[in-house]
């Protein structure tokens, strides 16, 4: 190992010899603790006396939680950085400050978030929070339009795709979301009495062809910086002002040049979740206000989008060639919903909202969430509208 890795006991040792945060907090009586819930990584939330705070975000040279037995670089907290930056400038308010990037030691320092909670914690409990995923629409709908050949000069657009060449996490995201849950792969697990519905989505070809579609346009189509993994894990949210809720987007190390679609479809697969998981626990009310989530996060991505076209910088882009680009984009983000949907339930990386279910109730909302998953894959025209929700039937308990 090349750098050390930090503990909540060797944080302020390490604090005291970063001089570019030193007036942000007094690493002499600073007090840490260890947060990281995530998949991956180490987060530290450093408190000073006088009441300052920030947090470092240190990678691992592996995968947390499986441990030193799947490697995975580090460098990862170069794209992290990327992402902090980029997403602070296009829409400060919904992301965290960011104050700095350590490279040789693999941490990122950004603003402490801590009055916050995790979006899904917020869902799994019974909340809604409005207007979490209209801001979330806008956050993708600035951060296309800050990153892509729309608003950036077309060299600095060029140079912005390939410093934000991010393999290994792209390679995680090709093998995990699109290719093992289809098949038969040591990484995925589910309950067997999904087996039925898990074997007709492995042998619908129709499937098949979107998926393998959608891959390919994962990994060519590098269209704006994405953050990609915007799961309501990587959403922050809490009270605001003004009638909108305080909410930021976190967990930035997956972003790369790909099609702005997957975050999109990342998150409407997510709000599916929440919405299995109302209806199976019969909280109606929940479940009534999930319903309007997707075209809540679609209706503000648009608006903010026609919003800034004026301003985009290469004024031979057209209005009409506007339109059809984001109903390519509707399109997709159904797809890769579906995408999302199947891979949560069948693949490596569970979500809480499906898995702390009684037996039972987890079932069937994972038979729902896959039979939903395949007709977005099998038909994604309609795109996220106000009725996407209607046609599932998911009883309660
Ligand atoms: C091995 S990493 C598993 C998952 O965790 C991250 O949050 C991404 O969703 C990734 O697919
Ligand atoms: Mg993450």
């Amino acid at each position: 190992m090349d750098y050390e890795i930090l503990d909540e006991s060797t944080v302020a040792r390490y604090l005291r010899g970063r001089d570019d945060l030193s007036s942000r907090i007094d690493a002499g009586t600073v007090e840490v603790r260890e947060v990281g819930d995530g998949n991956l990584n180490l987060v530290f939330v450093c408190r000073d006396a006088g009441g300052s705070s920030l947090v470092l975000k240190q990678s691992l040279p592996y995968v947390r939680v499986a441990g030193p037995s799947w490697p995975l670089t580090a460098d990862r907290s170069i794209a992290e950085s990327i992402g902090l930056a980029e997403a602070a400038r296009a829409s400060p308010d919904t992301a965290p400050d960011y104050y700095g990037y350590d490279e040789a030691n693999h941490v990122v320092a950004m603003e402490d978030l801590s009055d916050l909670v995790v979006w899904r914690a917020a869902l799994n409990r019974g909340g809604t929070t409005a207007g979490v995923g209209a801001s979330c629409g806008r956050h993708v709908a600035r951060l296309l339009f800050h990153t892509s050949q729309i608003g950036r000069p077309a060299d600095q657009f060029r140079l912005s795709v390939a410093r934000a060449t991010n393999t290994a996490l792209c390679k995680i995201t090709e093998d995990l979301v699109f290719t093992e849950p289809l098949i038969d792969h040591e990484h995925n697990a589910f309950p067997r009495e999904l087996s039925s519905v898990v074997d007709e989505l492995r042998s619908d070809t129709d499937l098949a062809a979107e998926v393998g579609r959608l891959k390919a346009e994962f990994m060519t189509r590098s269209e704006a910086l994405v953050h990609g993994d915007l799961h309501t894990g990587s959403v922050m949210v809490g009270a605001g002002s003004h009638g909108r809720p305080r909410v930021k987007v976190i967990d930035t190390e997956f972003c790369f040049y790909g099609p702005i679609a997957f975050d999109l479809g990342v998150l409407i697969g997510n709000a599916l979740f929440a919405f299995a998981r109302a209806s199976v626990l019969d909280r109606s009310d929940q479940a009534g206000r999930l319903r309007g989530l997707p075209a809540e996060i679609w209706d503000s991505f648009r608006d903010e989008f026609w919003q800034l076209w004026p301003d985009r910088v290469d004024r031979s882009f057209t209005d009409d060639q506007a339109v059809g680009w984001l109903d390519r984009i509707a399109r997709d983000s159904l797809g890769f919903a579906g995408c999302e949907a199947i891979r949560r339930v069948v693949g490596f990386a569970k979500v809480s909202d499906i898995e702390t279910l009684p037996s039972g109730s987890r079932e069937r909302a994972g038979r729902a969430v896959l039979q939903t998953a395949r007709r977005w894959l099998v038909d994604p025209s309609s795109g996220p509208t106000a009725e996407l929700f209607d046609e599932i039937t998911i009883t309660a308990d």
